[in-house]
């Protein structure tokens, strides 16, 4: 098949665009670097070294003989140069990655809030009108966020985006009828950051176009994505994939081994009583195929599978973390607005059926990732770690439960 990743010089796109490449589709890497002038504004950088785009496609086509187009664009910005693009391509598949994915950078400030939603709605609303008018029967598939469901305790196992509910019938005069009425909806929203707003947002453009325009559309309600490397990334030194590590980008898991390997305290927000859904990053690219092998068809509503394996309390990581490493952890003031505690059961039951085999957080794997932060210490910023963008000015807000330190 002929497929544009869109993003595809970022942490999932680039192993996503490289195993599809393994595969044998025909594949185009679509991405405006905007990731990596984040990095400079923030002045921060991947702890792994990695390439130029032109020179890591290069480095592919070179270990393996598969050549991956690749085209400088941004999206959001510019509509005309996408829609042209899409007529020279004619992909049968649009795998969209290409959006502003960190929470605390969506919450730094009014410009990084504007941009943020500027740049991930544009994103996905362009690429929708770009597919209809350029009159294409593409499948799109799109990496949106467990975190368009909230994480409060929902009390119940969340479902594949899709809630089924019965409500009490009423005649236009508002009697009761006595009948219960089956109804579907999108599950309730509830997202904890602008960055997941965008993704709620993102949900209700695919259910317009799939309705509208009959677009074939897949939603993938993505976990923590955790690990850095993939078969195809170890197979050359330049194809090594990005590691985030600092207080905007690195998310939970790749920090605390970071943390280890370097000899900082794991930063544990709040009581870690957070309980969020996790997937490695060699299963996220199992699942962007498996989802590309499974097209909805026109007239269909939009599929929405969740893309987890697990979920794990954050302070069980941390203190799993210490127990292997050694290293030792602190409990800080949790920047963010978020539920201290919370319990969380989450259906992936369609990626199950479609076989995937969960690679879950074993020894192993976790001290491979400690490895490789090991391997790059010396390039880390330390003082880069500290989660500095806060939800709410006001402090009581976020404030900690407890300090403690378990050294
Ligand atoms: P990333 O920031 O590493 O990669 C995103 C890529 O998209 C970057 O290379 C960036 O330059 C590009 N991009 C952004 N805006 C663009 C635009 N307007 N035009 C062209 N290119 C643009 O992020 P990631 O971790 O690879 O995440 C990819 C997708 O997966 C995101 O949509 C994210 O919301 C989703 N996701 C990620 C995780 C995770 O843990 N990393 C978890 C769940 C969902
Ligand atoms: N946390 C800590 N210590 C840290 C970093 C994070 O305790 O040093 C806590 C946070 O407070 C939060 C949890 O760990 O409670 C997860 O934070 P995260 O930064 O790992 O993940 P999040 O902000 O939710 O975002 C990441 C990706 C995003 C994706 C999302 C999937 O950056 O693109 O959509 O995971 S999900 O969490 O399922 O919504």
């Amino acid at each position: 098949m002929r497929i544009l990743v869109l993003g595809g010089d970022g942490f999932c796109g680039w192993p996503a665009a490289l195993h599809l490449s393994q595969l044998g589709h025909d594949v185009e890497i679509v991405d405006n670097l905007s990731r990596r002038r984040i990095d400079e504004e923030l002045g921060t950088d991947s702890l792994t070294p990695i390439r130029a785009p032109r020179e890591r496609i290069a480095a592919w086509s070179e270990t393996t003989g598969r050549s991956i187009g690749f085209t400088e664009l941004d999206i959001a910005e510019d509509y005309d140069g996408f829609v042209a693009l899409l007529a020279r391509s004619r992909p049968d598949v649009v795998v969209h990655f290409a959006e502003q994915r960190a929470a605390p950078y969506s919450m730094k400030s009014a410009t990084h809030k504007r941009y943020t939603i500027d740049n991930n709605v544009n994103a996905t609303h362009n690429v929708l009108a770009a597919i209809v008018e350029a009159d294409l029967d593409v499948h799109l598939v799109h990496l949106g966020t467990m975190g368009v469901y909230g994480y409060g305790t929902a009390g119940m196992r969340i479902p594949e985006g899709y809630l089924d509910v019965k409500v009490p019938g009423e005649t236009p005069d508002g009697t009761p009828t006595g009948e219960l009425i089956d109804q579907t909806m999108l599950y309730p929203s509830n997202p904890g950051s602008i960055y997941h707003m965008t993704k709620v947002l993102d949900q209700h453009l695919f259910a317009f176009y799939a309705k509208n325009d009959k677009l074939r559309i897949t939603d993938l309600h993505q976990g923590i994505v955790w690990g850095t490397h993939t078969e195809e990334t170890e197979l050359d030194e330049r194809l090594v994939n990005r590691f985030d590590y600092d207080g905007d980008y690195g998310t939970v898991l790749n920090r605390f081994l970071m943390q280890a390997a370097v000899g900082y305290p794991l930063t544990v927000h709040g009581t870690g009583g957070q309980t969020r859904a996790f997937i490695h990053i060699q299963d996220m690219v199992r699942c962007v195929t498996l989802a590309i092998d499974n097209p909805p068809a026109n007239g269909d509503r939009v599929k929405i599978f969740n893309q987890l394996t697990e979920t794990h309390r954050v302070r069980d990581l941390a203190e799993l973390i210490c127990e292997i490493s050694g290293a030792r952890l602190e409990f800080v003031p949790n920047p963010r607005q978020e539920s201290a505690e919370n319990d969380l059961y989450a259906s992936n039951a369609t990626f199950l059926d479609l076989g995937l085999e969960p690679t879950t957080l074993s020894q192993g794997l976790l001290k491979e990732v400690e490895q490789t932060a090991r391997r790059f210490a010396d390039r880390a910023d330390l003082t880069k770690i500290p989660a500095a963008s806060l939800w709410t000015r006001d402090r009581s807000v976020g404030a900690p439960t407890r300090i403690a330190d378990t050294a």
